[in-house]
């Protein structure tokens, strides 16, 4: 079985970051090891949530880790909360790097062409030097254009700024970059990405849902990551991260009370299963 790192907060209710992608990976078949950079009592959406740092631990539990001569096939970085915590991760990366290890940036910083609480915009171009040290980064417009010190495309953009746009996030120094909430027609919303190595592009498109709910960016990069550690293909891991993501808010709007905070990934992941085995 392959063994991954994931190294972001735990928001104790709200469902993103560890609590999404531990029982995503986990369930997908990968021992799925943790490194939570932060405690808080929700995540940040939410009006005075508690937030314990948990940055001076990192060295030393990392280091434990190395006396123990633990070998991850992959990482997957999701929300970091200081520029120390984009440092250290870097060290890891490069601490536990082998030919193999896939290294996976989601570099959740924001939404709607706005950074969530505590964030700005140097600390989003710092976030921009932590993507040019990955395998794999996975943006939504909000994040590409803060690392890249952009205006927002907010709608209205044709496929070739989509291209070129993920050409200049492919700049930061990472061979592949996927943009997330791309909608290039009225219904339909996915991913496009591009591969600076092949000089190609993929993507994937599906129904496009009229709601917004947080944590949706973590469900599409777990899965996602989850389906390349399955030696799933790039195009075979959008596919399946789009529909386990569209799936999981289609079973939350579904519902007449639903959480306003995060969706129903839970009862989607034998969705997820079916895809991955296929
Ligand atoms: O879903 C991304 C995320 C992760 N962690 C925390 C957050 C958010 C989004 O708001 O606040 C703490």
């Amino acid at each position: 079985m392959k063994r991954v790192l994931s190294i972001q907060d735990i928001s104790c209710v709200g469902k993103c970051s560890l609590t999404v992608a531990l029982p995503i990976v986990s369930a997908a078949g990968v021992e799925t090891a943790i490194l939570p950079t932060a405690v808080l009592s929700t995540h940040t959406a939410f009006k005075g949530f508690t937030f314990r740092d948990l940055t001076d631990d990192i060295p030393e539990i990392v280091s434990h880790w190395q006396q123990e001569k633990i070998r991850f096939d992959g990482i997957y970085t999701g929300y970091l909360g200081s520029f120390r915590q984009i440092e250290l991760v870097e060290n890891i990366f490069a601490g536990f790097d082998h030919a193999g290890m896939l290294k996976f940036v989601d570099p959740a910083m924001g939404d709607n062409g706005k950074l969530y609480t505590g964030f700005d915009a140097d600390f989003a171009k710092r976030m921009g030097g932590l993507c040019g040290k990955a395998d794999i980064i996975v943006p939504n417009f909000t994040e590409a254009a803060f690392m890249l010190g952009e205006d927002f495309m907010d709608g209205g953009y044709s496929a070739s700024d989509v291209k070129s746009l993920l050409k200049r996030l492919c700049g930061l120094g990472c061979p592949v970059a996927a943009l997330t909430g791309v909608a290039l027609e009225p219904d339909k919303c996915g991913v496009m990405a591009y591969d600076s190595r092949s000089g190609e592009y993929c993507e994937y498109y599906s129904e496009k849902l009229p709601v917004s709910f947080h944590g949706t960016g973590d469900v599409f990069a777990s899965s996602c990551f989850a389906a390349l550690m399955r030696e799933k293909t790039l195009p075979q891991a959008f596919a399946a991260a789009v529909e386990f993501t569209v799936e999981s808010i289609r079973r939350t709007i579904a519902h007449e009370n639903h959480n306003w905070y995060g969706v129903d990934f839970e009862s989607a992941i034998p969705k997820l299963l079916t895809i991955l085995n296929d």
